[in-house]
This record gives structure tokens, C-alpha cells and sequence, in this order.
């Protein structure tokens, strides 16, 4: 059979496979052989798929923009061995206890006046005590009147402390399942997989947003991929949010020096996430400072349509303003939801 025949046949079974998994369909009844077959699907079809179903929800030229902030940094008690703010790993990370109020809205202002919709607020706990989360709660209540959507990260959380977050005002939380449910055993060991599903599940029953996610670069095969996709698109309803990270390497941690993924693996998870949760939004999360440009355009091609804008995530570098503002004009990508349409400088 000549070169070309291969291709046409092969073609001919995609189509059929497009037909046989509905791609488009919001669907929590996938199984792992359907997502394993979106993984195998070769990259030209996969990213044409994924651009089809993004398009039928989202303008394809739209991203919508979020900024970080640390609001309580280092000294975790967690293990995660990818995280410079677990106290067990020697990353050089400066400890500082949580801020006050008044100067994360001020940074919460500025954020707004470059362009930003949303705020999101990470603490560096493994659960927040009582008088932690009453000044979070502020916080939420203060970042809302200035008219953006909040988001939070604080680790484990109760159905009550989720009632008192949903009660501040918060849109999103954010709690990622990080990676699939064996591999985790290897990441992470001062909390199970089962936690993390309890604490999204506190968090959808209190009625906020459900931000939740992965890393790639852990040293996961695509199987884990596959089925750390596969649980997150088979939750009783997918995450508002979806955060797509590739492990930002901090040296000190344990995963220091592991794999970096191939960037058309990343790509290819990427569409993957937009077929299986065609109304979410995909975030080009941690990681972008090592990836081209090139990357991250072929990453909004295949779905992605989230990005965190600022120098800095959490402890680690993001690229710079002026970058995301050319790459954005480059692209003819205009941020969602803001008046003018363009982002601007912090300065
Ligand atoms: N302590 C809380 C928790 O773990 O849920 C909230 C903060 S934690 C830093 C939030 C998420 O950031 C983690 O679940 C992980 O997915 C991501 N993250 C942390 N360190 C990272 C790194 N070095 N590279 C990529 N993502 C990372
Ligand atoms: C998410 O999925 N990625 C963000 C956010 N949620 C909280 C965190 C990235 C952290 C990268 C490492 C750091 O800056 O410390
Ligand atoms: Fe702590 Fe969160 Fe880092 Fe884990 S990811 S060490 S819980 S800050």
C-alpha cells in the first residue's frame, strides 16, 4: 500500500472515530479507552477537533486573563514534590505570613487596571484555620466590590469553610487533582487522591466554581495523563475551569531536573481537555516562561483560552507583561470581557 492509501484509510477512521465518540457532546459518561483514543489520534486532527468544538462555545480569538497572587507564601507542611513552598524542601522560597487585607486589594486594583477579570488568591496551607479564612473571606468580599471574579487556592476545605467562601462572594476555587490517582501516590503523600475529590465535591455542593487541574512533567506516562483527564471529565459536571500546568522546575524540589514534556504532547493534552469539556474554560497555566511562542499559539489553537497574566504566579516567574501584550497583538487575541479589548502595563 503506497504512503498515500495509508493516509486516506487512516483519515476514513477518524472520521469514523469523530462519529463514534460525538465529539462536542457535553459528556460525563467518557470512558478511558475513548480518551486513550483522543491521545492517539494523530496531531492534525486531534487540533482541528479541538478547534472545531472550542469554536462552537467560544469566540476562538478570546482569552480570558487572571492574575495570581501569594497571599500567604511558604512554610506548607505538604510534601508535594513539585512545590518550592513545602517546608521539607531547601528552594530558597522567603516564608511570609499571610497579607493584610487592604494590600492584597491594592494589588488586586492594579491587577484590574492592566486588563485582569479575575483575582486569584493562593495560600500555601494544607487546610485554613477559622481565623485565616475570616480574613480571606474579607478579602473575597473586597476584590468582588472592586467588580472582578475571585478565585482562591487554600488547600483543603469543609463543606462550612466552603459555605463561608460562597457567602464572601467567591466565584472559583482552586484545587487541582494535579495528576492520575496511582501516580499521585508517588507525588504526594501527606494527603490521598480521595481528599482532593472530597474537597471539590465540598466545594460544588456550597455552590462555587470548580477550578481543577494537572501538572505535565511529573514523570507521568500518557496513560496518567489520560486518566487524570479522564477523572476530571467524568465528575458529576465538569470544572468551570481547567488549569493545563507544566511543572515550572524550582530547584531544591524533588522533581527537580524530571523530563519536560515534549511540547506537542502538551499540545495534544490541551485538545484533549477542550474535546472532553467542550464549555470549559482551558487555562494555559504554569509554565509558559519556557515555552515559545509558538507553543502557546498552537496551545489557543487546540483550546486553551485562559492564561494567568503578570511577572510572577505564585513564587515562580510568568512571562512579562510587555511579552503576553505583543504575543496577544501578534495573535490577534483580545482578552474576555473587558472594555478596549487590550491589556496594558502594571506601570
Ligand atoms: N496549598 C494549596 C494546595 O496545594 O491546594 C494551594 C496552593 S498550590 C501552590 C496550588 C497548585 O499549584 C498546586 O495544586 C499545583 O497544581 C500548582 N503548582 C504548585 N507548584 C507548581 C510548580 N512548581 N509547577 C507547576 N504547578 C505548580
Ligand atoms: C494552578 O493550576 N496553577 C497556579 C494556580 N493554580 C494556583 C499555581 C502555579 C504555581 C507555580 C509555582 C509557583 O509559582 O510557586
Ligand atoms: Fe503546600 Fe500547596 Fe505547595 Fe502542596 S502545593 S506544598 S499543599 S503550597
Amino acid at each position: 500500500m503506497s504512503t498515500n492509501a495509508h493516509q486516506v484509510n487512516d483519515s476514513a477512521a477518524y472520521k469514523h472515530a469523530r462519529v463514534a465518540l460525538r465529539l462536542g457532546e457535553v459528556r460525563s459518561d467518557w470512558t478511558l479507552d475513548e480518551v486513550e483514543a483522543l491521545f492517539a489520534m494523530p496531531f492534525a486532527d486531534l487540533v482541528f477537533h479541538a478547534q472545531r468544538v472550542h469554536r462552537d462555545t467560544f469566540d476562538p480569538n478570546e482569552v480570558q486573563v487572571s492574575t495570581l497572587l501569594s497571599i500567604k507564601t511558604g512554610a506548607c507542611p505538604e510534601d508535594c514534590a513539585y512545590c518550592p513552598q513545602s517546608i521539607r524542601f531547601d528552594t530558597g522560597v522567603r516564608s511570609e505570613p499571610l497579607m493584610d487585607v487592604e494590600a492584597v486589594l491594592e494589588r488586586a486594583r492594579a491587577a484590574k487596571a492592566c486588563g485582569a477579570t479575575r483575582f486569584c488568591m493562593g495560600a500555601a496551607y494544607r487546610n485554613p484555620k477559622p481565623k485565616q479564612l475570616d480574613q480571606i473571606a474579607e478579602m473575597v468580599r473586597g476584590v468582588r466590590a472592586l467588580g472582578m471574579e475571585t478565585c482562591v487556592t487554600l488547600g483543603m476545605l469543609t463543606l462550612q469553610q466552603a459555605c463561608q467562601l460562597k457567602d464572601a462572594g467567591l466565584d472559583y476555587y482552586n484545587h487541582n487533582l494535579d495528576t492520575s490517582e496511582r501516580h499521585y501516590r508517588k507525588i504526594v503523600t501527606t494527603r490521598t487522591y480521595q481528599d482532593r475529590l472530597d474537597t471539590l465535591g465540598a466545594v460544588r455542593v456550597a455552590g462555587i466554581k470548580v477550578c481543577c487541574g494537572g501538572i505535565l512533567g511529573m514523570g507521568e506516562s500518557v496513560l496518567d495523563r489520560a486518566q487524570l483527564l479522564h477523572t476530571l471529565a467524568t465528575l458529576p459536571a465538569h470544572p468551570e475551569s481547567v488549569p493545563i500546568n507544566q511543572l515550572v522546575q524550582v530547584p531544591g524540589t524533588p522533581l527537580y531536573g524530571a523530563e519536560r514534556p515534549d511540547p506537542f504532547d502538551f499540545i495534544r493534552t490541551i485538545g484533549v481537555a477542550r474535546l472532553l469539556m467542550p464549555r470549559s474554560h482551558v487555562r494555559l497555566s504554569a509554565g509558559r516562561s519556557e515555552m515559545s511562542d509558538e507553543t502557546q499559539a498552537l496551545c489557543f489553537l487546540a483550546g486553551a483560552n485562559s492564561i494567568f497574566y503578570g511577572d510572577k504566579l505564585l513564587t515562580t516567574e510568568n512571562p512579562d507583561e510587555r511579552h503576553d501584550r505583543n504575543l496577544f497583538e501578534r495573535l490577534g487575541i483580545r482578552p474576555e470581557g473587558i472594555e478596549g479589548r487590550r491589556l496594558s502595563a502594571d506601570n
